[in-house]
């Protein structure tokens, strides 16, 4: 099987042109975006070129099927709101790449996949969450973004794409690669890694709804305010939370929407987003009794009332040994003695089809350990090594 560089890359270029945030390298591509739309419009028309059946299911996820069975590669092409060019775009268009080498060569048949909203604008990689029978479509079409927006009701754009259902009975396999978005291999000066597990997250909206008033008349003691609120149990949790974690576990507040979010209003209403991830599904249970406790005593405390969104979250999973076995040995051919075997702290498709078929994940280094950030970016020698991993273990798969 013979792997053109070239073309891939060029590929992997000509995808960074939809949603291009004009600054540096970075994408603006969420889910079920117009750019998101002629992306996959761009990706379906690659995947016929190379001779595979497209396909897309209710969710809007893509497939470029091969016939009969095969190994399932791939990831995702939609972004965060500020995104790199590489977080999931590279798995899909390396998964084409060794689609069309195999293919040219008489190799293995591959089938490729573009999942939609692994960046979670609705939840927790909710397009392969729904495929893989984690999340209901009627459970996931509850979902409402940041701006209120339903799933049910964002989805409908791409209605006129969809096929019907895709059954994975015919996929042997999944192999997704990815950059690694932290700072190991570009510490060690490894080139690849292959992942081992990918941990465990729970994520859930939270809101502390007090009292609107006005800022000027308003006495500091007579204030019921929310945004006070959300720095008080910030504040708390972080030192509670100390008991609990490894120097591994993370915890986030990555959105917060203030009402009525004005200079000289005392907002009356807050709502949060409280993330936290590590290997351990225990530790992750515990950490959610910590964060209801503390989140209760601030309410109660400042006479204010506390809600919950649904808890949305995936567990951890360890990958096949086999599939992995296999990007190990390639590994050491590629990169001898300059890889490593690693977790993944970030989350991916491969959690969710872990429950369909057995699953296994290929990393590159990213520069400065940048990732959902504009300035993500990985040395393209890297890249074309990650893609000749990937390629090499297909082929001693096949
Ligand atoms: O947040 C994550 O780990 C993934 O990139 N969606
Ligand atoms: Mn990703
Ligand atoms: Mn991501
Ligand atoms: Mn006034």
């Amino acid at each position: 099987m013979q792997i053109d560089a070239a073309r891939f890359l060029a590929d992997l270029h000509v995808l960074r042109g939809f949603g291009a945030s004009g600054v540096g390298k970075g994408v603006v591509r969420p889910a079920y975006s117009a750019p998101d739309l002629a992306a996959r419009d761009w990706l379906a028309g690659q995947m016929r070129a190379a001779g595979l059946t497209v396909a897309v299911d209710p969710m809007g996820n893509l497939f470029g099927l091969a016939d009969g069975p095969s190994i399932l590669l791939g990831s995702h092409s939609d972004s965060q709101p500020e995104g790199g060019w590489l977080d999931g775009a590279l798995g899909v268009v390396a998964a084409l790449e060794v689609a069309r080498a195999a293919r040219e060569a008489g190799g293995p048949a591959i089938s490729v996949v573009s999942f939609q909203d692994e960046e979670g604008r609705f939840g927790v990689t909710t397009g392969s969450a729904v495929w893989s029978g984690h999340l209901s479509q009627e459970d996931a079409d509850e979902l409402v973004d940041h701006a209120g927006v339903r799933l049910a009701a964002a989805r409908t754009v791409m209605a006129d794409r969809v096929t019907g259902d895709v059954d994975p009975a015919g996929f042997t396999g999944f192999i997704e690669m990815h950059i690694e978005q932290g700072p190991t291999l570009d510490t060690t000066g490894e080139h690849i890694g292959v992942v081992t597990d990918i941990v465990g997250i729970r994520d859930m909206k939270i809101t502390f709804d007090g009292q609107q008033n006005h800022a000027g008349t308003t006495p500091m003691h007579l204030r019921r305010d929310a945004f006070q609120a959300v720095s008080a149990f910030n504040a708390l949790l972080n030192d509670r939370l100390r008991n609990v974690i490894t120097p591994s576990t993370v915890w986030t507040i990555g959105h917060l929407a203030l009402h009525p979010n004005a200079s000289s209003i005392v907002p009356g209403r807050a709502v949060f987003s409280m993330q936290w991830r590590d290997g351990d599904a225990d530790r992750l249970a515990r950490m959610e009794q910590v964060i209801r406790d503390t989140a209760d005593e601030v309410a109660q405390a400042r006479g204010l009332t506390l809600g919950y969104g649904p808890l949305l979250g995936l567990e951890p999973v360890a990958m096949d040994r086999r599939l992995r076995g296999a990007l190990a040995e390639q590994a050491e051919a590629v990169a001898p003695g300059r890889w490593r075997e690693m977790p993944s702290g970030a989350l991916h498709d491969a959690t969710n089809v872990s429950r369909l078929m057995p699953v296994a994940m290929v990393f590159v280094p990213s520069i400065g350990g940048i990732s959902h950030a504009f300035e993500e970016d990985t040395d393209e020698a890297d890249l074309v090594a990650g893609l000749e991993v990937l390629a090499g273990a297909v082929a001693r798969l096949g």
